[in-house]
């Protein structure tokens, strides 16, 4: 987004859409960071141990929140309890990321990971669970990963007008090419479904295509209810440069490596 007019916010490039993996160009040598398999102990079990039984919208307690705190420091988040209690959510407490000992900036010795949901809610260096009546109110929740109109900008911003970012919209991104990476003359991307399916991980899609000349590669994905990412990030665009999910663009040229 800074690329047209700068942005306050992280630096975002194709990176942090990590499954457990900000890398900041991806390509095949990463695949198997960004779809991380993660170890630990599902939430609805430990409240289960608790006596915190599986909650409905309509249960007493189906309106709380579950409140998760880092250790030592600010960042907080919280996911409604009836998503922390639900069996097929598989909210995780990890311990383990690629069946190994979570490392240090992962999040050890436990961290939250909240499928489907954006990153920021997946509090690292867990130190507290608390059930809340109300949604978490600490800074990253309130005051930061919400979403904006392109209206909105510092002097009208009025931050209780949205809801904290939970869920992600349609999403794709190019892997295996940087921009001004030398392809060889020949076969090249024209997508192939492999059968490769997961709810919550990002899926690889090869694909073969001739390009005879130095282009541009664009991916766009479509989701199974139609909704498409835009082509531009004008209408996407917001103050806290969150959520571009405009076609991710790579040049590429044609020529003849030494190698
Ligand atoms: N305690 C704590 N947890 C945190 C954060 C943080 O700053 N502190 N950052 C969040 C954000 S914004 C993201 S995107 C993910 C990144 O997780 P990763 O480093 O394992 O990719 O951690 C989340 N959990
Ligand atoms: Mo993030």
């Amino acid at each position: 987004m800074s690329k047209t007019r700068p942005v306050k916010g992280v630096g975002w490039d194709v990176g942090a859409i990590g499954n457990g993996y900000e890398a900041y160009v991806l390509t095949r040598d990463f695949m198997h960071a960004i779809l991380a398999v993660w170890g630990g102990a599902k939430l609805a079990d430990v409240l289960a141990l608790v006596g915190i039984p599986n909650c409905s919208r309509v249960t007493p307690s189906g309106q709380k929140h579950v409140e998760f705190e880092e250790n030592g420091g600010p960042y907080t988040a919280s996911i409604p309890l009836i998503q922390a209690t639900n069996p097929e959510s598989v909210v995780l407490l990890a311990y383990e990321m690629n069946g190994e000992t979570l490392n240090r900036d992962h999040g050890f010795p436990l961290r939250v990971i909240v499928p489907g949901v954006i990153g920021a809610r997946s509090v690292k260096w867990l130190d507290s669970i608390n059930i809340i009546v109300e949604e978490c109110q600490g800074f990253f929740m309130q005051r930061d990963y919400k979403m904006f109109p392109p209206s909105v900008d510092w002097n009208n911003i009025s931050w209780p007008t949205r809801r904290p970012q939970m869920d992600f919209p349609v999403q794709s991104a190019i892997c295996s090419l940087e921009d001004a990476n030398l392809v060889k003359p020949g076969t090249f991307p024209t997508p192939t479904d492999r059968d490769l399916f997961d709810k919550w991980a990002w899926v690889l899609f090869e694909a073969e295509a001739n390009i005879p000349q130095s282009t541009e590669i664009v991916a766009k994905a479509v989701d199974v209810a139609g909704n498409v990412q835009p082509e531009n990030v004008d209408v996407i665009r917001n103050l806290m440069g969150i959520l571009n999910t405009s076609w991710h663009r790579v040049q590429v040229r044609i020529g003849h490596s030494n190698l």
